[in-house]
């Protein structure tokens, strides 16, 4: 059964519609003519569906003539049958042509969980019997006899159920004849009888279950007589009522007041809160379940899925141009620095992205992201913004600073790292004269090709916070870029190390490098990958206006924005040559 299905429900379904028939209670069947109406039947609480075959031609757009397929019909019965776990009774009209036809429709019909059919004795192809029931011609009993045998020889489950449809009232030929096909039917095997009226009372029908006095199980479709109260039906002890076209139809009226509003009106405000809302639809769709899946499926070999960008500040020196929008939102080569870090996210497969902002958030373009709102950004640090998203954490996870520009490689290296903790140190930078720039690394290892497959880990970081005298005495190897990666297997480690730091006092002056030593002062590894240039933070002007050469170098040809193709290839070769130039 397909993976949808609940698992309390042991009884076949062919055991339940058999159920339904032979119970002393009134049952009911709502009509459903695809998956996604299977499934609303389903939900209304539903113990069975009619798979009509007016509503499933109407749904294809053809006539209740037979010009839909058989196999077309199977087909859409496959699909109702995985959105739903119901008994489905099809309606199968003649049952597509002789004895041998119902043999075959009866053995398919098992094959795709469907729990019985329904065959009438009218002729190949059929017309609605609400179109002038009275012109159409009717079986030879004998011969539709012999068709209701083919079908219960064939069917391999005995829960299987064939219910045979008397049409004589609906041709005009008389009670008596119906009464007496009724009878030629049970005799070869008819699980049920459906005797259908076209008439708007009950009557026909009343005197057809009196005069049938509880031979089997009867059922009828009140189509045209829908203003009877259902108790009639009870006390003629009707078996099941069905109820035959009402969601095709509901549906019908629906669709076609929204699009004559949609159409006059040229817009969509006036039809929004009356319609299903797209989440409903994914819901009926079992979206959630897809989701899961890939994760179980889809996880390994996949890159870290997750970033937290860090995003609130307005940027020290950046005031002249972040009036109006934050730093991460400053234009780089055409595209906002957020979107260049955003897309080279995307590229590596990490998709689910949450960025912090604050300092005017509202200006933060929120295609492809998450945003979060750290709205004490004015008064607190890094951590405080890292705060609102840490909590929310799930599987692998990297946390940027959102002024970067890297080269692809850089990010692809660091997510694809095993360790539980590991960051990007670039070792061109170990000129500490200038006492503005933090996030100087000190770790286990300098930079050495030498040492190439040998793991270096990470000592100390330089922040707001004094380093300690024994590490401050040495240079230090590189300057820490900004990008963490935290594997699952970290993650609550890195959780807990938060927490401990939300409790300090001085907790809203904390940044990044003060969780970079908690951890290791937690006796946590950071692994060290270094890099040699080849990425950019937005400090200040100089670097905003250094950083559009480099955004240049990063894009695709094409994209090269403002430049021509030889303009972009000259920076792509400068910034080769120059390697670490930051
Ligand atoms: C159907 O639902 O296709 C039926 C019932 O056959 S009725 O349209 O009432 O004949
Ligand atoms: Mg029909």
């Amino acid at each position: 059964m397909n993976a949808r299905q609940p698992a309390f429900v042991s009884v076949s379904r062919s055991a339940r519609l058999r159920q339904m028939l032979v119970s002393n209670e009134l049952e009911f069947m709502m009509e459903a003519h695809n998956g996604l109406s299977a499934r609303i039947v389903r939900e209304a609480g539903f113990k069975a569906i009619w798979g009509s075959g007016l509503a499933i031609s109407a749904q294809f757009g053809v006539r209740d003539n037979n010009e839909a397929s058989w196999t077309q019909v199977v087909d859409t019965l496959e699909f109702m049958a995985d959105a739903s776990d119901l008994p489905i009774l099809l309606d199968g009209d003649t049952g597509y042509g002789n004895f041998n036809n119902v043999r075959r429709l009866v053995r398919k019909l098992e094959q795709r969980g469907i729990a019985g059919v329904c065959i009438e004795d009218k002729q190949f192809p059929k017309t609605n019997s609400f179109i002038n029931g009275e012109a159409q011609p009717l079986a030879d009993m004998d011969e539709f006899c012999g068709k209701i045998k083919a079908g219960k020889d064939s069917q391999s489950d005995e829960n299987f159920s064939i219910v045979a449809r008397v049409e004589a009232l609906i041709a005009g030929w008389g009670m008596d004849e119906a009464l007496r096909r009724a009878e030629a039917y049970r005799q070869a095997g008819a699980d049920a009888i459906l005797i259908h009226s076209k008439l708007s009372r009950p009557d026909e029908i009343l005197e057809f279950a009196r005069e049938w006095a509880g031979r089997g199980p009867l059922v009828i479709v009140p189509t045209k007589y829908y203003s009877t109260p259902t108790e009639v039906f009870r006390e003629a002890g009707i078996s099941t009522v069905i109820w035959a076209n009402h969601l095709i139809r509901a549906a019908t009226s629906a669709m076609q007041a929204v699009a004559k509003e949609i159409h006059s009106n040229e817009t969509l405000v006036n039809v929004e809160d009356s319609i299903a809302a797209v989440n409903e639809i994914f819901r009926l769709q079992d979206a959630d379940e897809y989701s899961e899946a890939e994760d179980r499926y889809l996880s390994s070999g996949r890159a870290a899925g997750a970033a937290v960008v860090l995003a609130a500040s307005r940027g020290k020196g950046l005031e002249a141009v972040t009036e109006d929008r934050p730093k991460v939102m400053l234009p780089i080569a055409g595209k906002p620095l957020l979107r260049w870090l955003v897309d080279a996210f995307k590229k590596q497969g990490v998709n689910d992205i949450t960025v912090v902002g604050g300092y005017r958030a509202d200006a933060i373009e929120t295609a492809g992201i998450k945003l979060v709102v750290n709205e004490q950004h004015a008064q607190t640090g890094e951590l405080a913004s890292l705060a609102c998203a840490v909590d929310k954490l799930a599987g692998d996870t990297v946390i940027s600073y959102g002024d970067l520009l890297f080269r692809s490689y850089i990010l692809r290296d660091l997510v694809e790292s095993e360790a539980a903790f590991s960051v990007v140190v670039d070792s061109s930078l170990t000129d500490t004269e200038n006492a503005s720039v933090r996030d100087f690394a000190w770790c286990s290892a300098a930079d050495d090709r030498g040492l190439f497959g040998n793991k270096v880990t990470l000592r100390h970081v330089s922040s707001g916070q004094i380093a300690s005298a024994a590490i401050a005495s040495q240079a230090p190897h590189g300057r820490w870029v900004g990008l963490l990666n935290v594997r699952d297997a970290g993650r609550e480690r890195l959780q807990a190390v938060m927490s401990q730091l939300q409790a300090r006092a001085d907790f809203a002056s904390l940044d990044m490098p003060a969780l970079l030593n908690a951890l290791i002062e937690a006796g946590e590894s950071i692994e060290v990958q270094y890099v040699h240039g080849h990425w950019r933070g937005v400090n200040d002007l100089d670097d905003f206006r250094r950083a559009g050469d480099f955004a240049h170098a990063q894009a695709p040809f094409a994209a090269a924005v403002g430049n021509t193709v030889n303009h972009a290839v000259n920076h792509a070769a400068k910034d080769a040559t120059n390697g670490a130039a930051q």
